[in-house]
């Protein structure tokens, strides 16, 4: 008997700690389902995206330790979802440890430890820290390299 695993997540700018998430997912069953959260959801949950609902499912539908993504439209569908797609497990990052111990009557849940130095948030920042580098200092830093390059040849 197949045994179905599902989680639910924003998966903005797809990072390491996603994939080692839906890999261990993989491990603990037959089929993963993952539910992303729709661009409506984010506002209501205050998490602000950079990329839209579409390409985020679309990435983590290619994922192959993925077998189906739905979207995440409500805190409430979790009861509904877990019975309509005979769910065994209902697993997420140990950041939500404890909020979701009511689905025990139907399922097991499981809470996993996060990928440690690596988030969405630090991604941006880091981002935002490289673009706010003035374009003259950035093509000098490259020169740099190059010559540094050059000279370990
Ligand atoms: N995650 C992880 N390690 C990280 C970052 C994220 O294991 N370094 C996990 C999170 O714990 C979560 C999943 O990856 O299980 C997706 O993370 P987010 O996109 O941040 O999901 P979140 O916004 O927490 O949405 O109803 C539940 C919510 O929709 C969860």
């Amino acid at each position: 008997m197949d045994k179905t695993v599902i989680t639910y997540g924003t998966f903005d700018m797809f990072h390491i700690g996603h994939l080692n998430l839906l890999r261990r997912l993989k491990a603990m069953g037959d089929r993963v389902i993952v539910a992303v959260s729709t661009d409506e959801f984010n506002q209501r949950k205050g998490k602000k995206t950079l990329i839209p609902y579409d390409q985020r499912a679309a990435i983590v539908g290619a994922i192959d330790c993925v077998d189906l993504v739905i979207p995440e439209e409500s805190w409430e569908q979790k009861l509904r979802d877990v019975k309509e797609h005979d769910v065994d497990v209902f697993a997420i990052g140990n950041d939500w440890q404890g909020k979701f111990d009511f689905l025990e009557d139907l399922c097991e849940v499981v809470y996993l430890p996060r990928t440690k130095d690596i988030s969405t948030t630090d991604l941006k920042r880091s981002l935002k820290r490289f673009l706010s580098i003035p374009q003259e200092d950035l093509s000098k830093a490259f020169e740099v390299l190059e010559l540094l390059r050059r000279d370990l040849e």
